[in-house]
């Protein structure tokens, strides 16, 4: 009987420990999305004349990727993808090219699926703090305005998942220049009145509510430290999504001067001060390993060129800095410097560290591999545009990325890669509209081609019909709706 007891014992004890190898584990996550941070503005990318230790970190102790693209060569369309796992051209609520409109309706249907909606359901404690430029509000399409007098701010961020918000509804430059909480005006008291003004113009009750531009940085990663000390027990999500290096580049005082290519290479390193700090939280919490750590950007840097001299972008550019590298075009573009972003994963005993891959990523694939991080199957009706990329993450062996990738510049042009080709294909115009010289049919070959210079258009007949075929048959895909 003895005997017995200690055989189940053991079998049970061996049992419980097999199941614990199986059972997914619950890692805190998260992820740090840069603003128009360019492939070439940190040291682990390249870049010399900017200094980025505490990012770098994340390279040394985790995985860089070198094939990462985001959906979108603008903010809002990448958000959201990157968000819902899902192309954001297959939302009827997005604009067909650009951005969302500051004060345009809420982006994500009721009852989709969302990223942080995922965490949510498992017992995450989740957070959004930063830019938000999701939109607010429902209406009837992306035109409509939102009335930023009303008493709550909803639906929003707390509406798609998230428990905690904080921060801008968009860009900095954009109104209403003034911090949100959850669903309030950081400071508005009863009788506050929040006037629209004409155009985009939205006036606080008071002046003093108004951000300073070359404060928001540190506000939100002031707020995101905060965030991690005041966590509890439950496993979090926190989605840090800095306005920085986004135009108007506005480096603190006490950053100033501290780079090597002037004020843009000062507000980079401003962010990586911050990435730093919220590195220190995690270790001063005890979680810094028990952490996945995400930063990538939402699209490629700006650039700019002697025909067109936007500073600081051009005092960047003389000191010998180059913001997307070596890869071709910038923000808005069609090209790879529109799209191919750094991309870096630290999770210690997990995620190899030291380690550089340059299979094919994109940002849309976040959520289906934290959903397999986490042991969750997505539903059908989510994440259709998402491949779960843990076994490549994960560094296993002969683990592959995307098959394929498809891409949406600013300006509305489509293009798609597979293997090392790429494929961007002419944009109908209405008659009368200027074609832009970006909008033509081309082929590139990036393996031996990175800066796509060579359009093998003509002498590849056939890739170009197999990719044609593959980009129709990707956007005629219905997805989850
Ligand atoms: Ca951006």
């Amino acid at each position: 009987m003895l005997s017995f007891r200690i055989s189940m014992s053991i079998f049970c004890c061996l049992a419980a420990s097999l199941a614990s190898a199986a059972t997914p584990s619950k890692p805190n996550v998260v992820l740090i999305l840069a603003d128009d941070l360019g492939y070439g503005d940190l040291g682990s990318y390249g870049a010399t004349k900017v200094s980025t230790p505490n990012i770098d970190r994340l390279a040394r102790e985790g995985t860089r990727f070198t094939n990462a693209y985001t959906p979108g060569s603008v903010c809002s369309p990448t958000r959201y993808s990157l968000l819902s796992g899902r192309y954001f051209w297959r939302n009827p609520m997005h604009p067909p090219t650009g951005v969302l409109a500051p004060g345009a309706p809420l982006l994500f249907e009721e009852n989709r699926m969302t990223l942080p909606q995922l965490f949510k359901n498992q017992g995450y404690s989740t957070a959004a703090i930063g830019k938000w430029h999701l939109g607010v509000g429902r209406g009837p399409d992306y035109l409509a305005r939102y009335d930023w007098n009303q008493d709550e701010i909803r639906p929003g961020p707390l509406e798609i998942g998230f428990d905690y918000f904080y921060g801008m509804a968009a860009n900095v430059g954009n109104e209403p220049a003034f911090y949100f909480e959850n669903r309030r005006f950081v400071g508005r008291m009863k009788g506050d009145v929040v006037t629209m003004g004409r155009r985009e113009k939205v006036e606080p009750w008071t002046p003093e509510v108004r951000y300073r531009p070359e404060e928001v940085g540190g506000e939100i990663a002031r707020k995101a430290v905060s965030f991690i000390e005041q966590s509890g027990n439950s496993p979090f999500f926190l989605y840090v999504a800095t306005n920085i290096p986004h135009h108007d580049v506005t480096p603190a005082p006490e950053n100033t001067g501290k780079s090597q290519c002037g004020p843009y290479g000062d507000f980079v390193q401003e962010l990586d001060g911050h990435v730093g700090q919220i590195l220190a939280a995690l270790e001063k919490k005890g979680v810094l390993d028990q952490t996945l750590v995400i930063f990538t950007s939402d699209n490629g840097g700006v650039v700019t060129d002697a025909s067109h001299r936007l500073e600081p972008y051009w005092q960047a550019l003389q000191s010998g800095h180059r913001i997307c590298g070596a890869l071709r075009g910038r923000k808005h573009s069609i090209y790879e410097g529109g799209f191919r972003v750094p991309f870096l994963a630290r999770w210690p005993g997990q995620i190899p560290a030291a380690r550089t891959t340059d299979e094919v990523i994109g940002l849309t694939d976040v959520m289906a591999t934290c959903a397999a991080l986490i042991g969750v199957s997505l539903p059908d009706t989510a994440a259709e545009d998402s491949v779960n990329l843990l076994p490549l993450w994960r560094g296993e062996a002969a683990a592959k990325g995307r098959e394929h990738l498809v891409l949406k510049s600013a300006n509305g042009i489509f293009a798609v890669r597979e293997g090392s080709w790429k494929l961007i294909e002419q944009r109908e115009i209405a008659p009368g509209q200027k074609r832009e010289p970006e909008n033509n049919n081309q082929l590139y070959d990036l393996s031996s081609d990175p800066a796509e210079t060579q359009n093998r258009w003509e002498d590849q007949p056939e890739i170009v019909l197999r990719l044609r075929r593959l980009l129709e048959s990707t956007q005629k895909q219905s997805g989850a709706q």
